[in-house]
């Protein structure tokens, strides 16, 4: 049995996961879900609820079910990593991460939907989240990509946070002076990998149709 991808296009948690199991091959069949109507399904294998969540095994004891997007991406990579993304070092790439999905994604929510957040400003809010952007430059200074001259599981996990980010407000973002910053983006926005990643399908609840992931 194949495992079962429960995933959302615009989900940038679930992105970072299809990009490694895309990179890695794990053939999936993917469950496009729309995150007001979280399948019954979903709801009963996943103790946090998010997307993405990777069925593994099915009628198991336990059903063997990982739904932390870093999870699904190091099971990946573990299975198979072409590119070599683990390396040069798992730790220093997890520390970087954790700043991305536990701090910069904090201010990152509130900029998005400062409407949401009237205790401060937007330029409030984007000047806090900056000192990731501005963390990110300086690694990308020294190598096309944040760890060296390749890509790794850290680019990979990081960056759709910064599409993100980049698209609050476009023009302010290409003059804000992140130019290495600006160009890894683009670099790795307009690879296949992530084009077929970001194929669109209908949603499994309306459709009852599950696709063949990559
Ligand atoms: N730590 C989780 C976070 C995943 C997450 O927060 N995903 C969002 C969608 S982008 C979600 O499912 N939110 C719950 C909801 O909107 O109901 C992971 O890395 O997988």
């Amino acid at each position: 049995m194949q495992p079962i991808l429960y995933s959302f296009r615009r989900c940038p948690y679930a992105m970072r996961a299809r990009l490694a199991l895309a990179i890695s091959e794990q053939s999936v069949r993917l469950r496009e879900i729309v995150l007001k109507h979280k399948p019954a399904e979903l709801l009963a294998i996943s103790p946090n609820k998010t997307i993405p969540v990777l069925q593994l095994a099915q009628q198991a004891t336990p059903d063997i079910v990982l739904d932390e997007s870093l999870e699904i991406m190091v099971w990946a990579l573990s299975e198979n990593d072409p590119e070599q993304w683990l390396s040069p070092s798992i730790e220093e790439m997890l520390e970087l991460i954790d700043i991305n999905d536990y701090e910069f994604k904090h201010w990152l929510d509130r900029y998005k939907y400062a409407d949401r957040h009237p205790e401060h400003t937007l330029d409030y809010y984007r000047q806090q989240a900056e000192e990731f952007i501005f963390l990110l430059e300086s690694r990308l200074n020294e190598h096309p990509y944040l760890f060296s001259d390749r890509i790794s599981l850290a680019d990979m996990a990081i960056f759709p946070f910064i599409r993100q980010f980049a698209s609050v407000d476009r023009a302010w973002f290409d003059q804000a002076g992140y130019e290495q910053v600006k160009q890894w983006l683009e670099t790795l926005m307009a690879s296949d990998l992530f084009a077929k990643c970001m194929k669109k399908y209908p949603t499994w609840l309306e459709s009852g149709e599950e696709v063949q992931f990559p």
